[in-house]
């Protein structure tokens, strides 16, 4: 029976950087998710259509995906395709819209934030693209959130997601899928897996965090079972609700476990991580840690490793507060270069017209035209492939690559927690005072340009405005935004790059030590925030 239950909107029901990303307990109020749920629908007409759903296990991912399921079949979708028990990554369910010319998908998660009762929950949903909605689509999901007065779902038993098969609720198709399969086949149609297998073989050693969330299960199978990486070589593999206290951010703070162990005097030879919905990655060598803009720059100038790339590659780009380095790359090899706002939704575009095929965002995101979103997997078999193939370690890998290209130094800084019109007034007065810093000189910096970075897309002509920057004469840059994923509060987001050809081995803080005392000078922030210093440098 279909049930038509009378609701009232919540106010705050605006999708950020990626998705819809809140506290557990804000979701947990009553209709919450239903209202979200029901306000997508209500958008994009989904009787007689096809979705991909699933989730990366977090707290509520059970709960929720049965709502989901039964708010579906109410509204009138033809069929579900559901990863098993309710899990799926957000590349694998990428995937699976793509292959199977689905009308979209949901995946259930907040991505690299903590969950768990106290930490996030979230919803990212995607068109028949494979990529996230457009910040146009978004902003029509939002109207009608505010409007919302009913929503439809289903009054029956929760559905048994825990085997694969087909089975009918009401009149809609529900098939129970192994996400697993088709993504390692995708991966394989991609990469030189004899050629990883023999690197395996020959005694190379790895660990892949997957920081207990979703791509545990999918790295045990690639990784040891199919690519032949010894047992053990995988930590933290089950997914679990609050992902076992961990923060599934894989970066050099929070996946301590794993950096500890490749900074040791027996680490492996190579050390990855994955964050909460298996679209980041980290990458480090023995006692090397290689950064997500260099990680882009590197897989771009080797693409003639990798069997589905080596015939040529469209052009590449990555987000505007993503260091330089793919820019120089792009350059030598004349190839297409662009620069988007932060959030994979705006590389889309580029990729249906085939303008890219790689981009990246410094954030640990990175991937390719396989998909609609970033790959952590992907990235990491890259990195395995190029290794398998030149024979060279991360380091000697990185190493050449600075010394043909130059290092873009490069650290983020994240200010959190700080209050709403607090962080406003900080970019606004930053703004206001643009103009006024072309030209000026602090210490050994002169700005050759200050201004709010706008970008066109040459695709549908939309116009985005993101974050500001200024750039500097000798090619160092400075990049504000406030964050659209935090949950509560604002971050404040400062990237530093300083590029040099001759000095390889600094100490990264050290060198854009200089540049952060500008940040803090323009932008007002200890007066503003009270903050000394970052929260969080990565
Ligand atoms: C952050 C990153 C951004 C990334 C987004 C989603 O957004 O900076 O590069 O695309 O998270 O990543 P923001 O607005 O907080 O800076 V994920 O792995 O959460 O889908
Ligand atoms: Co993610």
């Amino acid at each position: 029976m279909i049930d038509t239950i009378k609701t009232t909107p919540y106010m705050d029901q605006k999708m950020g950087t990626a998705g819809l990303r809140k506290k557990s307990k804000v979701v947990l109020q009553p209709n919450y998710f239903e209202n979200f749920i029901q306000s997508i629908f209500n958008v994009i007409s989904p009787q007689g259509k096809t979705y991909v759903i699933g989730g990366d296990g977090r707290f509520y991912n059970d709960i929720a995906i049965q709502k989901l399921i039964k708010m579906a079949a109410a509204n009138g979708v033809k069929k579900l395709i559901v990863g098993q028990n309710g899990y799926l990554s957000t590349p694998a369910s990428s995937n699976m819209i793509l292959k199977n010319h689905t009308d979209g998908g949901f995946v259930l998660t907040a991505s690299h934030n903590p969950g768990g009762e106290n930490g996030d929950f979230g919803i990212k949903f995607a068109t028949s693209t494979g990529g996230q909605c457009s910040a146009q689509v978004s902003e029509r999901i939002f109207n009608e959130t505010q409007n919302i007065s009913e929503y439809k779902i289903m009054n029956s038993a929760d559905v048994d997601l825990s085997q694969i098969g087909s089975q009918k609720l009401l009149d809609m198709e529900i098939e129970v899928v192994d996400p697993i399969k088709d993504y390692v086949k995708l991966m394989e149609g991609i990469f030189d897996f004899p050629a990883i297998r023999k690197l395996f073989a020959e005694g190379f050693t790895m660990r892949f965090d997957a920081m207990n969330a979703v791509t545990g299960p999918y790295a045990i199978e690639i990784f040891e079972n199919v690519l032949g990486a010894a047992k053990g070589s995988v930590l933290n593999s089950t997914p679990k609700p609050d992902f076992g206290g961990l923060h599934p951010d894989p970066n050099l703070v929070y996946a301590k476990e794993l950096v500890d162990i490749m900074y040791s005097d027996d680490a492996p030879d190579f050390g990855a991580a994955n964050d909460g919905d298996g679209d980041r990655n980290m990458i480090l060598g023995k006692k090397f840690f290689v950064t997500p803009s260099d990680s882009l720059a590197i897989l771009t100038d080797n693409y003639a490793y990798i069997p589905a790339y080596k015939n040529g590659i469209f052009g590449v780009a990555k987000s505007m507060a993503t260091s330089t380095a793919v820019a120089r790359v792009a350059a030598r090899h004349n190839i297409g270069y662009y620069e988007v706002p932060t959030g994979w939704k705006y590389f889309v575009n580029l990729m249906d017209s085939r303008r890219i095929t790689f981009c990246g965002e410094e954030s640990f995101g990175t991937g390719s035209s396989h998909i609609r979103e970033k790959d952590g997997i992907w990235a990491i078999l890259f990195w395995l492939n190029i290794i398998a193939s030149s024979k060279k370690s991360v380091e000697e890998i990185t190493m050449e690559h600075w010394k043909k290209y130059g290092r873009s130094y490069y650290l983020r800084f994240d200010f959190d927690g700080i209050k709403t019109d607090v962080a406003n007034d900080l970019m606004k007065n930053l703004e206001n005072k643009l103009p006024s810093l072309t030209g000026k000189t602090y210490g050994e910096f002169k700005i050759k340009l200050a201004e709010v970075f706008t970008y066109h897309d040459p695709v549908d002509n939309s116009s985005t405005s993101n974050g500001m920057r200024i750039l500097t004469e000798d090619g160092s840059r400075i990049v504000f935004r406030l964050s659209g994923t935090s949950s509560s509060g604002a971050t404040l987001r400062v990237y530093l790059e300083k590029l040099e050809h001759e000095k390889l081995r600094e100490d990264p803080v050290a060198m854009v030590e200089g540049l952060l005392k500008i940040a803090f000078e323009v932008a007002e922030i200890r007066e503003r925030t009270g903050k000394q210093k970052a929260d969080i440098i990565t």
